[in-house]
């Protein structure tokens, strides 16, 4: 059946027995791809029927489908004519696995991040209008995504323009983790109140057997129901805003899904319909444990099991982990240390926190915004708040970080897992502002560590400080690499640490902490090229000791800033400037990402395939030294 899905058009045709086979196929098709490339499993799973029921109902891509997230739109892509292609799914040269509308007019908005979807797909339908098109708008949103305020901002202006925007609340009561706050119980409230849906459907039914039912007599039907649910929902959050509420119905049924897209096409009025479904739904190991197969690495079908439980581990622990180790430790000492999740608990490694201390962590929803100003108002009544979120998510709080933290000059600590190059998720998750977005603010200290003990080094540190302000801890989604004696060295206000030094002052390495690997193989390769290169691992990239950095800088003939971040407002920007400013003699260069969003390949890969191609690796990083140097002069 699904062979035979060419464009959505093709679904048009088919029976509903052929639409229920269709559902069987594509659940094979995900879990088959995902066990072997790593994805999205539990969501995608929970999103077939609705992806079938709206290709089968709308005619995209005049019709307008915005994926939330957009890590539930596998089923989408294969009823878009991507059945071929989608062997490829989050590979260099694949699929991207998220919604991009540079792969598909049928992508109509590109997600990644969160509670987008309802004020994207309103800005469609508000264009289409003014443009006198006749089309349909849909955001398609899970329950975890709606506890993001941006969602709410939405449907407050979806309620008040009252254009036919469509929104299908996809409720599987999980988030990643299980899904927390009050608008989750709210949630599960309105599920349990079936009653009233059934009620809706023999009312519907009826409806629809009456002769010459018109468009004039369908909207008097709809303000009965209104009345009829007022009974139900004094309270309908949804319906207050104004919305029409549809719902709970079952999400995995296409009959009544497609009856009813098909009924709430007929108003003309902004629509929230709410589904159920079950995370998971056709692999059992997904449905028992939703957020172990939320994203997942390969995996075995029969057994369900990841490599990395498989695998005996004998590498080094992840940054998570040292993160997640040393927070513990140093929570059990210090009592002020309370720790806050934008649901990522076990993404950011603070599970065994929150077990160990449920009094003093926070899940806070998607929220990254409200977690960074609630971290504020701790740290401003004596606590000192651990913010765990990955650099990408961190873009959400650049305001509440700024004007309620940095400003203030509360000591929060702002842990940013995955700053850097991300595998697999492509340009949405790079890791790669936070040292642009941030530099330029007052009051804050920004460390890069290179290692486990060096980043407990700069935690202990920065808890010892009674007059700091926010402090943004970057470490990257890689292993630490074995302990040096530099990495525990004390540290030195605004100042890096030499792991290597000659003589010779030729050429400086200095770099974040998170391409050490990369800066010691190249400084492997220069050495069989005669180059001595000292290997500077800078520490503080905010604040700087202006004066150390201007002499070292005057010691080297060459001097390279290499960093896992944007080149535009990054620190060897800022050292350019400082080396002009001051006169500084040493040939400057900087190695960063390229000052454009990685697109295509040179987003999709592993971390280790997306520094080499962006020539941060340690051959990158040698090619230029030898570059670089064949322009010097020597005396
Ligand atoms: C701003 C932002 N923060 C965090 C995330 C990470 N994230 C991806 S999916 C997800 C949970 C989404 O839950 P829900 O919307 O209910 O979809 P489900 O996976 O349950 O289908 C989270 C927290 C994100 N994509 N964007």
């Amino acid at each position: 059946m699904l062979q035979s899905i060419k464009s959505p058009a093709d679904l048009k045709k088919l029976t509903l027995r052929e639409l229920n086979q269709l559902a069987k196929e594509i659940r094979q098709q995900i879990i088959s791809v995902v066990s072997s490339n790593g994805g999205h499993l539990a969501s995608n799973l929970g999103a077939v029927e609705i992806s079938i029921a709206l290709h089968r109902v709308f005619n995209s891509p005049d019709d307008k489908i915005v994926w939330d997230v957009g890590h539930q739109c596998y089923a989408h892509k294969l009823l878009t004519g991507r059945l071929e292609s989608f062997s490829s799914l989050r590979k260099r040269n694949g699929l991207c696995g998220f919604p991009k509308t540079s792969e598909s007019p049928h992508d109509a908005f590109n997600t990644g991040h969160a509670s987008t979807s309802i004020s994207a797909a309103l800005g469609l339908l508000a264009a289409d209008k003014i443009q006198n098109k006749k089309t349909h708008a849909i955001a398609v949103i899970g329950d975890g995504a709606l506890t993001g305020g941006l969602a709410y901002e939405a449907l407050s202006h979806a309620g008040h323009l009252g254009l036919p925007l469509i929104v299908i609340l996809n409720d599987n009561k999980m988030s990643i983790s299980r899904n927390v706050g009050g608008l989750s119980k709210y949630l599960s409230r309105l599920s349990m109140k079936a009653k009233y849906q059934t009620f809706r459907r023999h009312f519907d039914a009826l409806a629809k057997k009456l002769p010459f039912i018109g468009e004039a007599f369908f909207k008097l039907i709809v303000r009965l129901k209104r009345a009829v649910k007022a009974v139900f929902y004094i309270d309908n959050f949804f319906v207050d805003l104004g919305f029409e509420y549809v719902g709970p119905i079952n999400g995995h049924n296409i009959g009544v899904l497609t009856d009813v897209l098909e009924d709430v096409c007929k108003l003309n009025l902004p629509v929230v319909i709410h589904v159920v479904t079950r995370k998971g739904k056709g692999f059992n190991y997904a449905e028992d444990k939703p957020d172990n197969y939320h994203g997942v690495v390969s995996f075995s079908i029969n057994d369900g099991l990841t490599e990395s439980i498989n695998i005996n581990k004998n590498f080094n622990k992840s940054f998570t982990e040292a993160f997640s180790d040393m927070l513990l430790s140093t929570a059990k000492e210090d009592k002020r240390i309370v720790t806050i999740t934008a649901a990522m608990k076990s993404g950011t490694g603070l599970a065994v926190f929150a077990q160990t201390f449920p009094d003093r962590f926070f899940d806070v929803g998607i929220a990254e915004g409200h977690a960074a100003t609630f971290a504020s108002g701790l740290a401003a009544n004596n606590l000192r708040p651990v913010v765990a979120l990955y650099s990408t998510f961190v873009q959400r709080a650049v305001d509440q970080i700024i004007h309620d933290a940095a400003l203030q000059k509360l000591p929060v600590i702002f842990a940013l897992d995955r700053a850097g190059f991300v595998s697999a998720d492509g340009e949405t998750h790079q890791g790669l502002f936070d040292i642009s977005l941030f530099r330029s603010t007052p009051n804050i200290t920004i460390f890069a560590p290179a290692s486990e003990n060096e980043m407990r080094l700069m935690f202990e540190w920065t808890l010892e400080q009674e007059t700091l302000g926010p402090m943004i801890i970057r470490y990257p989604k890689a292993n630490c690499p074995l302990e040096i004696e530099a990495f525990s060295l004390p540290l030195e206000l605004g100042r890096g640490v030499f792991v290597t030094e000659n003589d010779e002052k030729q050429v400086c390495l200095a770099f974040t902490g998170s391409l050490y690997r990369e800066v010691v193989e190249a400084a492997a390769i220069l050495k069989e090229n005669q180059i001595k290169a000292d290997l500077y691992n800078l520490r503080f990239l905010k604040p700087v000791d202006e004066n150390y950095l201007i002499e070292l800088m005057n010691t080297y003939k060459l001097t390279i800033f290499i960093e896992e971040g944007i080149k535009d407002g990054g620190f060897g920007e800022y050292a350019s400037a400082l080396a002009l400013k001051h006169s500084v003699k040493t040939k400057l260069t900087i190695l960063a990402a390229e000052s454009s969003f990685l697109e295509g390949n040179n987003a999709l890969g592993t971390r280790e395939e997306l520094l080499a191609v962006n020539g941060l690796d340690g051959k990158g990083i040698a090619k230029i030294v030898i570059d670089q140097l064949s322009f010097i002069k020597y005396p």
